[in-house]
């Protein structure tokens, strides 16, 4: 049975107050023609579908044209979906019952009553039944009820949670989780765009899930293997923080054949609409080596011009239409950075005024333009009375 695992969607995510609507249609255009093309039998998508518990009307209309247009090229697909720590479970969930019928399976929330167990879908293929396990985001307040006293740890959560289920090893299981997993105290390689507690008390060792065949995790941005090859962050299908512009993203595809057997595992490279690029260079030399082909990429271009030069922003808008940032690195913002802990110093505006111009253009006011100054403040300073 192949699969493909995808997680981290954010949709309506916005990148540096970019909206990313049309590079997320265009990520899931393409997430949809690797399915007609590889005809999975599922589609795993493991928590964070939406970038806030109360999604946009826009990003909710996004998603549902997603799963439109997913039933109608490959209906009789199932999809797994569960909650991230950023969606709202119960929001998720809703209609979820009803979705059944369409075979897509939603787990918003985590067992939290004596009577409520993780949601499991079985599918078929030639080899028998495949377990596919449905565990939301968990935190350990979500599961207090099973817990006479005292608190739990995350990992205690989720071992507690996994305890209550028999699960058959004889067969074939999956779980679709999204928490911080580590391996044995590693852990996984972050980006900026993930958010997670202070102080690792959301770690959760990856032997917990050593009864699956495969887990199907989300949570991490970066696509990477957890210990072994078969627990897998399969990473987000765009780069979402600047971090992540050397990131390849992909679609995760598993290929099972029977219990026992090493599953195949591929990473579908996805293209994005527009690449985040980290530039760095003095602006002559941006300028010069410029791509029209780039022109529409989101870019976070450094300076490293010894001089300031002369509005850069906008000389450079000319030919990068998407600036996500722009940082001066030269010998002046790093003495600045040195500085930065010391109480700031308030200063005379003509005092402030010439020691800003004498670091913009390496050299001292001549004397009418200090006159030229002068005049300015007074104007300024009359003009506020
Ligand atoms: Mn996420």
């Amino acid at each position: 049975m192949k699969f493909f695992h995808i997680s981290d969607l954010h949709i309506g995510k916005q990148l540096h107050h970019y909206n990313l609507k049309e590079d997320q249609r265009y990520i899931f255009n393409q997430i949809l023609e690797h399915i007609e093309r590889e005809q999975p039998k599922a589609i795993l998508i493991a928590g964070d579908i939406y970038d806030s518990a109360v999604p946009s009307a826009e990003a909710v209309a996004l998603f549902d044209e997603f799963l439109t247009e997913l039933s109608q090229i490959k209906p009789e697909i199932t999809v797994l979906i569960i909650a991230g720590n950023h969606d709202s479970g119960k929001r998720l969930s809703y209609a979820s019952r009803i979705l059944n019928n369409s075979r897509v399976y939603i787990a918003g929330l985590p067992p939290m009553t004596e009577e409520e167990h993780i949601q499991k879908v079985v599918l078929e293929d030639i080899h028998g039944e495949i377990n596919f396990y449905l565990l939301p985001f968990t935190k350990p307040a979500f599961v207090r009820s099973f817990q006479e006293e005292g608190s739990l740890t995350y990992q205690e959560a989720i071992e507690l949670l996994l305890g209550r289920e028999e699960i058959d090893t004889t067969k074939r299981n999956v779980i679709l989780s999204h928490q911080f997993y580590v391996a044995g105290g590693k852990e996984p390689v972050q980006s900026e765009s993930e958010m997670h507690t202070v102080g690792g008390l959301d770690q959760i060792d990856i032997s917990v899930l050593a009864d699956f065949d495969y887990a199907a995790l989300g949570h991490i941005h970066r696509p990477q293997k957890m210990g072994r090859e078969t627990v897998r962050y399969c990473g987000t299908p765009l780069q979402y923080s600047i971090s992540e512009a050397s990131d390849k993203k992909s679609i995760t595809m598993v290929t099972f054949e029977e219990k026992g057997s090493t599953p195949t595992i591929e990473e579908i490279p996805l293209k994005p609409l527009h690449p985040v690029r980290k530039l760095e260079g003095t602006l002559h030399e941006i300028l010069e080596n410029a791509k029209a082909s780039q022109r529409e990429d989101f870019v976070s271009i450094t300076l490293t011009d010894d001089i300031d030069p002369y509005y850069p922003k906008e000389r450079l808008e000319e030919l990068y239409h998407r600036i996500l940032e722009l940082r001066i690195d030269n010998a002046r913002t790093r003495k600045i950075l040195d500085f930065s802990d010391a109480e700031p110093e308030i200063m005379h505006p003509k005092e402030a005024f010439l020691a800003f111009f004498t670091e913009m253009h390496g050299r001292e006011m001549t004397k009418e333009e200090s006159l030229l100054m002068d005049e300015i403040i007074l104007k300024c300073q009359e003009g506020a009375e």
